[in-house]
């Protein structure tokens, strides 16, 4: 090989070195600005979600609760088939949107799908005193809510409400909790059965909530955080929400 040759050869070689940098250097500048594009789109969805779905059984205390903290008084119940919407002010934190979704078994899911993507927080309203009487149709609610594929991929917040806490005979959070616990695993148990049945060998992970192999328990949900609080509508005694909003907004 000439001398020539050689020298042609070294200039080939670190050329082609240099194109391989340079692919390099193109898909790092392409890989970052995926990323950044990627967590501005993330953080701009997690900051505009701005609504606080309130959600329970019809008579639990939503409407209540909504004028309470909206009004700052009380205003004539009715039996809404309609949502309410209001600005809530949060101290050095900006406005939420409180919504009041109707309780209505035939509605409710209907008024919650059209807002549920826009959901920083959740509050499930119960009502602590009736509990026992209507325990299957608030676990199932519940389960409804929070097994919601939106819910689980936006990760609002979430907020158990033990409302009605001036009854004489209203039932506690703690004690509400594990009651609930117990529901809901007997019902997750006839859900994952039926499902079960009708897709075998389906999708069936991504309806099942909780921890597999042990009873349900609000804790193992790992997409949600669910807290629960007590409260009193009739008496204004709202604190524990209002200290959940502030954390949350
Ligand atoms: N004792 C008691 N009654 C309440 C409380 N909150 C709401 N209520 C009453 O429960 C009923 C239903 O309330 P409402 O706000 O309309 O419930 P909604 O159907 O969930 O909107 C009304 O008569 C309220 O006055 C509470 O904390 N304690
Ligand atoms: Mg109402």
């Amino acid at each position: 090989m000439s001398k020539k040759d050689e020298t042609l050869r070294g200039v080939l070689d670190s050329e082609e070195k240099n194109a391989h940098w340079g692919t390099i250097g193109v898909a790092l500048i392409v890989g970052l600005i995926t990323l950044f594009i990627f967590i501005f789109v993330w953080r701009k969805g997690r900051v505009s979600r701005r609504g606080i779905c309130l959600v329970g059984l019809c008579e639990s205390g939503k409407t209540l609760i909504f004028s309470q903290l909206i009004y700052k008084k009380a205003v004539e119940s009715f039996t809404s088939m309609k949502e309410n919407v209001g600005v809530l002010n949060i101290a050095n934190k900006g406005a939420l949107k409180l919504i009041d979704i109707p309780g209505h078994e035939r509605v409710r899911q209907r008024f919650f799908d059209s807002y549920k993507n826009t959901a920083r927080g959740i509050v499930f309203v119960l009502d602590s005193f009736s509990l026992n009487k209507d325990i299957r149709d608030v676990a199932e609610y519940l389960y409804t809510i929070l097994s919601d594929p939106v819910v689980s991929s936006n990760r609002p917040q979430v907020l158990i409400l033990c409302n009605k806490q001036d009854h004489p005979l209203a039932k506690g959070p703690q004690v509400i909790q594990s009651v609930l616990e117990k529901e809901m695993n007997v019902l997750r148990n006839t859900q994952t059965n039926q499902l079960e049945a009708v897709a075998e060998g389906g999708n069936r992970k991504s309806f099942y909530l909780g921890q597999e192999g042990k009873n349900f328990e609000f804790a193992d949900i790992r997409s949600l955080r669910v807290e629960f609080a007590a409260s009193s509508a009739q008496t204004e005694d709202l604190e524990n929400l209002q200290k959940w909003l502030q954390s949350v907004a």
